[in-house]
């Protein structure tokens, strides 16, 4: 079974070769073509990975049954930007100093390393492919001439309703319930139905296509259809435990401090935290309907047997597990993500448990591809894993603001912050990871066998990626700034 796994693996790459003009070349052979698709704060409430259990998202089940599904994938940086400057650049945040929030057209502004880098759009480009592109794929859009045909970022993460439903705090999107009336005044719908369009169409050259949603990032607002799959009553709540940051460190706790958004006792209080749980599931299932347009869309096409199918979200989300609600931190709610491939006709099917990084997309669609290798990318190609067996102890990294660095494996959560404090949960026995075991001495030859993976560069924070929401990080890049004038 294995061995012929391997052989069907091998003519993949092989075909690719080919079209790339590094092997023999046959008409018969078609180039692969890649779908990416990019869902925005999609944590790891899929129904396929069943970590929450009411979810109802049909189509992503359907993509991760028919193909790989990784089961311990992680963000490189645990908000939106940085996260996706590293899947792009194929470079850690630690590497390019990218932490925070950061314009498209910043992405390389006074930065030797950034101006030589090929994000991964561009790579492809400059393989003879054409680019496709349409919603949130890097933090806007995309930086200018990545995508040879464009749809664009429609209306921000709107449409919003006159006033705000639940929540009106300065600085965050936030707010949750039932707006707007139609799927089609939606962004995500639109992104949809714009790449349906360019699958029916006839691509003279192999494309690297991407769709970008932007649900369920807030505000939660879809249609009340959406709220309407889910029973209220039935709508259960994640575990909180109210004294969990007793035995955290000071700075851990100023990492997760989020002034904009509910706090957790906040939404008990008033009652909330089920609404907001259940926008967040509305705001799922809408967003996984509109993944299912697309995928019928190539299945309905041309190019259902030739194109690889890769799905990831760009960070995880928080719902009131650790005191608030939001990202930005280093633990699993916001680190984990879905992470799947699906190579054409869905021959390979299985479901991968070790840690791997978001890191390893564009490495991965390189190797599938055929195209040569990025020398410059810090991640490796998973497709090996589609053959071998897991390595259990492999270690997936993340990172928040420079040299506070979370690792983890299949066993253990390995946290280490810039000004020494640490974190050490034991995933198997604690998957909630409340109980810091960071104190043991029985356990520091965990952490040891952890920190040799650690990154050997910790990077300034690059001067224009330091806007966030997270008043620690707000606040010390202010500082840092002020220190370089
Ligand atoms: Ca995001
Ligand atoms: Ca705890």
């Amino acid at each position: 079974m294995r061995r012929f796994k391997r052989i069907e693996l091998t003519m993949i790459l092989l075909s690719g070769l080919w079209l790339m003009g590094c092997g023999p070349t046959s008409k018969k052979e078609q180039p692969l073509n890649v779908l990416m698709i990019s869902i925005d704060d999609l944590n790891d409430w899929v129904g396929v990975l069943g970590t929450y259990p009411n979810v109802k998202t049909p189509n992503i089940d359907r993509l991760a049954n028919e193909g790989i599904l990784f089961t311990n994938a992680h963000c490189q940086a645990p908000i939106c930007g940085p996260s996706r400057a590293s899947l792009l650049s194929g470079l850690r945040p630690s590497t390019t100093g990218i932490y925070g929030q950061i314009k498209d057209q910043n992405l390389r502004k006074g930065s030797t390393l950034m101006e030589s880098v090929l994000f991964l759009p561009e790579y492809f480009k400059n393989n003879g492919y054409k680019t496709i592109g349409v919603g949130k794929i890097f933090h806007n859009h995309a930086p200018e001439g990545n995508f040879e045909v464009s749809g664009g970022r429609i209306a921000g993460f709107g449409p919003r309703p006159e006033k705000r439903i639940k929540w009106n705090k300065e600085g965050t999107s936030t707010d949750w319930g039932a707006y707007p009336q139609e799927d089609s005044l939606m962004s995500d719908y639109n992104y949809a139905q714009w790449t349906k369009k360019q699958l029916e169409q006839k691509h003279d050259r192999p494309f690297f296509m991407a769709v970008g949603f932007i649900r369920p990032h807030v505000p939660w607002h879809a249609p009340k259809k959406w709220f309407d799959l889910y029973n209220p009553d039935k709508i259960t709540l994640p575990s909180y435990l109210p004294n969990d940051f007793d035995d955290l460190p000071e700075i851990s706790k100023k990492v997760a401090y989020k002034a904009m958004m509910p706090t957790t006792d906040w939404a008990i209080e008033s009652g909330e935290w089920k609404n907001i749980i259940h926008a967040y599931l509305a705001c799922v299932s809408f967003v996984d309907f509109q993944v299912g347009i697309v995928l019928d869309a190539l299945q309905n096409s041309i190019y259902k047997n030739n194109t690889i199918v890769v799905l990831w979200s760009d960070h995880g989300y928080e719902l009131g597990e650790k005191g608030s609600f939001g990202k930005q931190t280093l633990w699993s709610e916001s680190t984990r993500v879905p992470l799947i491939f699906k190579l054409p006709g869905g021959k390979e099917k299985m479901k991968i448990h070790q840690a791997v990084e978001l890191l390893d997309i564009y490495p991965t669609l390189l190797d599938l591809t055929g195209l040569d290798a990025n020398p410059a990318n810090e991640g490796e190609t998973l497709a090996p894993l589609f053959t071998k067996p897991n390595n259990l102890s492999a270690v997936a990294i993340t990172t928040y603001g420079k040299n506070n660095h979370s690792m983890v494996n299949n066993h253990y959560r390995y946290i280490l912050y810039e000004d020494g404090s640490e974190e050490l949960y034991d995933l198997q026995i604690d998957p909630g990871e409340r109980n810091n075991l960071s104190q043991s001495l029985a356990l520091d030859p965990v952490k040891k066998s952890m920190a040799i993976h650690l990154p050997r560069i910790n990077a300034e924070w690059k001067t224009e990626s330091n806007h966030t929401i997270n008043e620690y990080f707000l606040k010390t890049s202010k500082q840092s700034k002020k220190k370089r004038k």
